[in-house]
């Protein structure tokens, strides 16, 4: 069964890995969200990307959820007693990522190519894609003005209040050469638990000439990132109470309504399911916490066992 899955940072790297230990290279592709991408001491550091291969590569810090197992700070230690920012903080060995990544982007080779060049070299046998080759930024509109992304999540720790977020550049971004192919050929797109405004929205806005396609189009199969009203990492649930809506797996899936084919949600949430049928959704209930690999690999069977029930 071929797959194309979308994901953005900490929850979506999970599933894409647990779908990655079940399904052969050919059978995957993953398009990742590079809106939450940015410059920072002259670097382009590209956070989902990395999330994403780091955690298929086996080497992702798992206390943090982002950045690299094992790491030291010592760059980051002397650039703060120098008076410099330290609220991003760039592990030693992430520090190899960023510096090879940029240097890479000033000859001129693109984004896809270098992920492409990196997930070899990092043993990733799985094809990772950024959403597009064109630069895409989040914003966030707050109670404080608006702010980019990285600005916002980090820097400001998520405390403004959310009004929207707009995507800088994401009508100029055509979709990632192979994203095309990989969609038409797919038996489904799986929309990973990541957050629906931030991570996956702008997926959604860079591909949408791919997926608006006519006739049924293709299987997607959205997974809730909240579960009993709370996410489980990450402040989606924060962001839509602060959009005025009552975060829900129901919120999810009215989110991505006229989008998503079928939904997943838990079974703490089993109650909901009548309200998103009434989507014109397919639903699923299952346990879709992930705390450890193993539970990774039994929701990408679960999900695969569900999508091949009615292919
Ligand atoms: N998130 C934080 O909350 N604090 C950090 O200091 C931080 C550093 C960092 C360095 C490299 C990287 O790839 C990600 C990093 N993140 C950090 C996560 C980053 O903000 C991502 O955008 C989130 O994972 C949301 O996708």
């Amino acid at each position: 069964m071929k797959i194309v899955a979308l994901a953005g940072g900490v929850g979506g790297a999970k599933l894409a890995h647990g779908l990655a230990q079940v399904l052969p290279p050919e059978d995957l592709t993953i398009i990742v969200n590079t809106g939450d991408d940015f410059e920072h001491y002259g670097l382009y550091i590209c956070p989902d990307l990395d999330t994403v291969c780091y955690t298929l590569a086996g080497i992702a810090n798992s206390e943090t959820g982002w950045g690299r197992a094992d790491e030291s700070w010592n760059a980051v230690e002397n650039l703060s007693k120098l008076g410099g920012p330290d609220w991003f903080k760039l592990g030693d060995k992430d520090l190899g990522t960023h510096l090879e990544r940029t240097r890479r982007l000033k000859e001129g080779y693109s984004l896809s190519q270098i992920t492409r060049d990196f997930c070899k070299a990092w043993g990733i046998g799985h094809t990772v894609l950024p959403m597009s080759d064109k630069p895409v930024r989040t914003f966030v509109e707050t109670d404080e003005g608006e702010l980019a992304f990285q600005e916002y999540f980090v820097h400001r720790r998520c405390e403004p209040r959310v009004k929207g977020f707009w995507f800088d550049g994401v009508d100029k971004a055509e979709p990632v050469r192979g994203a095309r192919e990989a969609i038409q050929s797919a038996d489904a797109i799986v929309i990973c638990p990541s957050n629906p405004w931030a991570s996956i929205d702008p997926i959604l806005r860079v591909l949408s000439p791919l997926l608006s396609g006519e006739g049924p189009g293709v299987r997607s199969v959205a997974v809730s990132p909240i579960i009993g009203g709370e996410t489980v990492k990450g402040p989606a649930a924060k962001m839509f109470r602060e959009m005025g809506i009552e975060p829900s797996a129901l919120a999810v899936a009215n989110h991505y309504r006229g989008l998503v084919t079928d939904f997943v949600l838990d079974e703490i949430d089993a109650q909901l399911i009548e309200g998103i049928k009434g989507l014109n959704m397919r639903t699923h209930v299952t346990n879709t916490l992930m705390k450890s690999h193993e539970d990774r690999k039994r929701l990408a069977v679960d999900m695969l066992n569900f999508i091949g029930r009615d292919v």
